[in-house]
């Protein structure tokens, strides 16, 4: 037995470190470990403030997923105090949203994940015409039907998006060629290269994806300008509780939102749905056909036995999450949990997530087991608006508090919470999502809406590409990175069909954006209690807040990477990270590039999932306001 430290995993957000133990006769991993090494306290800072700023603050969990604890915030204090959205605030709140799932799954791919597939060394070897032919080809077997009832498909400024050419390949082999022979390899460095498992693809598909990685690198900004139009930057964009802070006029040109600003979204939008589909897709089908095929379809961890997902996109205002509202019209109702989807997809169990399963504090828990963390009652499960962040750190195994050799599996571990639902763990993201919608299309539990059925046919045409059921190919790492880019293709026409809702109601009069009616303090109940839930684009994450005499008595967040990279429960089992990784076979211990490909494939985000840290507890910097101290 062998026990491998991986610390810091890199292309990632945020700090996660990984301990295997390999059995070296079979390359098979006994067990493992994820753990998030630094705590944020985020949810501490939020306390006593006023519930209208708790967006703002909030929405510093991350900047990677940038927007999405702003909209779990904003949906849980308007949910609370019983607040409805302006048709056009949703409008944008969607766009806004389905932007980040197109640029997010973008970026994950090519600049995260993309070099545990491709490698530039490798794309020295392609020929550029083969290259731009099979970029050419591999979508030829692919074609979906998009039945989105756009109305206006409008292409305000068409930007001139790379074709695939020989010269085009050409070119970017010469630069990548460049990098390599100057022996300095940047962004390429300290990475595997003489990995066996980069010779399972042919050259072309890695000069391919490679070109496709440094074109993302320039194109990754213009995808999010929706953030800036509606929201004044990215990351981090701006809201107000109530709807937005941006008005509407289409006659005054200095108006955050006119004609002109609203042709810049357009553009932005457009430029999504051609990067997924002439670059990401052609890549994705071409990496994933070849892995499947050769058999590489491990690392379904937990994913077979349970899924979890709250559902979004309302079509339309809603009065709040609590009472039921929030789920009667949505887009996309991923909502709900299945069980065994590994038995295949008619036997498998769905589970309905309703509005009485947020207020039951026996549904949503999480708990402290392996956390750092301290509750009054050793060995509870808290409901969200009952839970507690008290900081209890107890080191590892060996070595010492500030350096670790070993982290203790038996004992505390990681600065991740572990959620739970009806006391199990489940798998969240983008393949829950799809499981989901997936289970309850086939099993006539509900008719699917147009991007429910485009989400059905895009696993159905996979599966006849791949010749295998959907459950043999989704439940795996590779099937976790090529839903995602599914997804990325829903999302883009998502974006297109709200825009297209949002000119319309613009043109039909109503330039509302926010709805101003309880700002005041003096209109709220002494005591109220909200969730907000969001899809975000690393899974389900929910809000959870209590207000008390104006102010924010209590504040969780329960995060898609907490779900995900939680550490394990005695009663509960494994997360999904740590399970996905013992579902995974390795060929050389020292070098686990499948571990790397395993856990980005769930596009890890720490800085999410532990919501500065200094080890010994000292200041780290001293700010003063006032310019005379
Ligand atoms: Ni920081 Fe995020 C949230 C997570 S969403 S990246 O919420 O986990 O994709
Ligand atoms: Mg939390």
């Amino acid at each position: 037995m062998k026990r491998i430290v991986v610390d810091p995993v890199n292309r990632i957000e945020g700090h996660l470190r990984l301990e295997l133990i390999i059995d070296e006769a079979t390359g098979k991993v006994q067990d493992a470990l994820s753990s998030g090494t630094a705590w944020r306290g985020i949810e501490i800072i939020l306390k006593d403030r006023d519930p209208r700023d708790a967006w703002l603050f909030a929405q510093r969990i991350c900047g990677v997923c940038t927007t999405v604890h702003a909209l779990g915030s904003l949906r849980a204090v308007e949910d609370a105090l019983g607040i409805e959205i302006p048709k056009n605030a949703n409008y944008i709140r969607n766009i806004i949203a389905a932007s980040q799932v197109v640029q997010d799954h973008l970026i994950h791919f090519y600049h995260l994940h993309g070099l545990d597939w491709v490698s530039p060394v490798a794309a020295l070897k392609a020929d550029p015409a083969a290259t731009a032919a099979l970029q050419n080809s591999v979508l030829e077997k692919y074609t979906i039907n998009i039945d989105a009832p756009i109305e206006y498909d409008t292409k305000a400024y068409p930007k001139d998006f790379p074709k695939a050419t020989t010269i085009y390949f050409r070119d970017i082999q010469n630069k990548i060629k460049q990098i390599v022979e100057s022996g300095q390899l940047g962004l390429f460095a300290a990475h595997w290269w003489d990995h066996p498992d980069y010779e399972l693809l042919p050259p072309e598909v890695h000069l391919m994806a490679m070109a496709h990685y440094l074109n993302m690198l320039d194109r990754q900004r213009d995808l999010v300008y929706s953030h800036v139009v509606f929201g004044g930057k990215n990351p981090h964009p701006h809201y107000v509780v109530g709807g937005m802070p941006c008005s509407i006029s289409m006659n005054d040109m200095n108006a955050p939102v006119n004609t002109e600003r609203l042709a810049i979204v357009d553009t932005s939008i457009n430029l999504g749905l051609d990067a997924v589909n002439y670059f990401y897709l052609p890549d994705l089908l071409a990496i994933c056909e070849i892995y499947v095929k050769s058999g590489n379809i491990d690392g379904a961890g937990i994913a077979g036995k349970r899924v979890l997902g709250f559902g979004d996109y309302p079509e339309d205002t809603y009065s709040g999450t609590t009472n039921g509202s929030y789920h009667k019209n949505l887009l996309l109702r991923s909502d709900g949990i299945v069980e065994n989807f590994d038995q295949g997809v008619s036997k498998a169990v769905f589970h309905n997530f309703e509005a009485k399963d947020l207020v039951d504090s026996a549904v949503i828990t999480e708990g402290v087991e392996h956390s750092w963390y301290t509750y009054n009652q050793a060995g509870a499960d808290l409901h969200p608006w009952d839970g507690i962040t008290d900081p209890q750190y107890t080191g590892p195994k060996e070595g010492t508090k500030t350096n670790w050799k070993y982290l203790d599996e038996n004992g505390k571990y990681s600065w991740i919470k572990t959620p739970k639902w009806q006391g199990k763990m489940a798998e969240v993201g983008p393949l829950a999502r799809y499981i989901i919608v997936y289970t309850k299309v086939k099993q006539g539990i509900m008719q699917p809406t147009w991007v429910e059925k485009l989400m059905v046919d895009q696993i159905d045409q996979v599966s006849k590409m791949l010749n295998l059921l959907p459950e043999k190919w989704m439940l795996s790492t590779v099937g976790r990175t090529l839903v995602r880019g599914l997804e990325a293709q829903a999302a883009a026409y998502i974006n297109k069909y709200y825009f297209d809702k949002l000119i319309k109601n613009i043109h039909n009069g109503d330039t509302s954006v926010a709805n101003m009616d309880k700002w005041d303090i003096s209109k709220w109940p002494s005591e109220a209690k909200g969730v907000g839930l969001h899809e975000a684009p690393r899974g389900g994450l929910s809000h959870w807040v209590v207000i008390k005499d104006g102010k924010i008595a209590n504040y969780q967040a329960v995060v898609p990477s907490t779900w995900n990279a939680c550490p394990r429960d005695s009663k509960a089992g494994y997360g999904p990270y740590e399970a996905s990784m013992i579902d995974t076979k390795i060929k050389i211990p020292e070098k686990p590039l499948e571990i790397l490909r395993v856990i980005h494939s769930f596009d890890p985000c720490l800085a999410c999932a532990t919501h500065l840290y200094n080890a010994e507890g000292k200041q780290l910097s001293v700010v003063y306001s006032d310019a005379y101290k």
